[in-house]
Parts: C-alpha cells; sequence; structure tokens
C-alpha cells in the first residue's frame, strides 16, 4: 500500500504542471500501484512488482504518429502482471485530472511474441482492439459533460474509470492501455496514454485477436486527417453539437 501513497504524492508535488495519467489499478479490493513519473527510477525500474510500464513525464503526446503514442515515453516494459480473471472489471486510478473535454478508450493487445511474455514485447508491433470506451454523455461538446469531465473528483481522491475484460477473451497475457484524448486546446488533441501488463485467467475460448475489423496499430489509428480529433471546439458548429462520434474501430465486447 505504501507504493500507492507515494504515487499520490507524487502527483501533489507535480500538479502545477496541470497534467496526470493513470497511476494505479484496482482489481476486486485490490490495488496494483503504477509507475509514479516522479517517483525514484531506478528502485521503479528495478521492482518485481511493477505492473506498469514506464513513463516519465505527465506532459501529453501531441503528435499522431509520435512513437511514444503507443505505451507513453519511454515505455519500457514493466516485470510483473496484473491477475485478472476474463468478466472481471479493471479500474485506472487518476488523481487531479483537470481536463474536461474528449473521449476516453481503453485498449488491449495480446503480447503476441513467441513466449507470450509482456516484459520482452514490444508494442509498436501491438495489435490493438478496443474494450471500452466513454465520451460526451450530456450536452454539448464544447460546455457539456464528458466522462473525462465527470469522473475527476478535483479534491485529489482517485478518479476512478472501470472497464469490463471480455468473459470470452481467450486467456494469456496482454497488454492494457488507458488512454485518454483531450481536445480543449483547437486543432492541438493531446494524447496521455498509459499501459499495464495483465495475466488474464478464465475459460475464454474467443480468438486472442479479435476479427481485423478491430485490430489497430497505435501509432497509426488516429490522425490529423480524422475530423473527431482535429477539430476546434469552440467554433459555434462545433461546440453546439451534442453528439460525439468516438473515432477508431468498434469496441470489441467479446460475442
Ligand atoms: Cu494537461
Amino acid at each position: 500500500m505504501w507504493q500507492v501513497i507515494v504515487s499520490m504524492i507524487g502527483v501533489l508535488a507535480h500538479r502545477v504542471s496541470a497534467h496526470g495519467g493513470a497511476l494505479n489499478y484496482t482489481v476486486g479490493e485490490t490495488w496494483y500501484p503504477g509507475y509514479d513519473p516522479y517517483g525514484d527510477q531506478t528502485m521503479q525500474d528495478s521492482a518485481d512488482w511493477m505492473v506498469q510500464r514506464k513513463w516519465i513525464t505527465n506532459d501529453p503526446i501531441f503528435e499522431t504518429s509520435n512513437h511514444s503514442l503507443s505505451c507513453n515515453t519511454p515505455g519500457n516494459p514493466a516485470r510483473s502482471y496484473i491477475p485478472i480473471t476474463a468478466g472481471q472489471n479493471i479500474t485506472a486510478a487518476y488523481a487531479y485530472w483537470v481536463h474536461t473535454v474528449g473521449p476516453m478508450i481503453a485498449w488491449l493487445a495480446h503480447c503476441a511474441n513467441d513466449a507470450n511474455d509482456c516484459t520482452t514485447f514490444d508494442s509498436s508491433t501491438a495489435d490493438w482492439f478496443k474494450i471500452g470506451q466513454k465520451g460526451l454523455l450530456e450536452g454539448s461538446i464544447e460546455t457539456g459533460v464528458w466522462f473525462q469531465k465527470a469522473f475527476s473528483h478535483w479534491d485529489g481522491s482517485p478518479s476512478l474509470w472501470s472497464e469490463t475484460i471480455p468473459k470470452s477473451l481467450k486467456p494469456g497475457k496482454y497488454l492494457i492501455r488507458h488512454e485518454i484524448i483531450s481536445l480543449h486546446s483547437a486543432n492541438k488533441p493531446q494524447f496521455y496514454p498509459e499501459c499495464a501488463h495483465l495475466d488474464v485467467k478464465g475459460s475464454g475460448e474467443a480468438a486472442k485477436a479479435p476479427g481485423k475489423e478491430y485490430l489497430v496499430k497505435i501509432p497509426g489509428v488516429w490522425s490529423m486527417d480524422q475530423p473527431e480529433i482535429n477539430l476546434d471546439i469552440y467554433q459555434p458548429e462545433v461546440s453546439t453539437r451534442t453528439e460525439y462520434i468516438i473515432p477508431g474501430p468498434s469496441v470489441w465486447t467479446g460475442s
């Protein structure tokens, strides 16, 4: 539990920079601390309990082609895994999330090397699929309530984002990637991705990788040619719209 506290302190100390990310995870009642970008790197790099890939700044990524878009900067593999059974929820915990506009997407990718070993898997080769996403809940694009706004507590208590691992997912080792896309700067989207390692148990029979229509490379899935990514939310014809279609492939629910 002390690791959790350390992570939260790290964010308190640096929240002036006004960004953030997924700091910890919970499955059931168990907390799994992530990498504190402002904590002791030497300690965390050698930590056998680490389940989250390394990230060293909570600044956003601006370029849709940036190599770090897959698992942040530098994205080095962790040594451990979060155990989870297909059908269970995993919750990502954020603190002081300050942005309010834009979608949030949870992705999985099978660690598709010979040993099915995420600790040696290159995320740039991953075939990612969505398992859940949250968008505009009510109102209009500029002033309405997005999940990104609704989930944030603003007081330092953990802001929680839960998604379900599809029940029919075949057991194995997977990357999970939580991505917040913030759209408050006109035509300058901000991407906040973090990755963790999952050891999925269960009796699922569905393919390790869902059908091709669900799979994307990251970077690759986003581009400045997409009107949902490259937009000015303050332009009247955009700001007043009450529908925002989250771009990318459909969510794979496993059925
Ligand atoms: Cu920010």
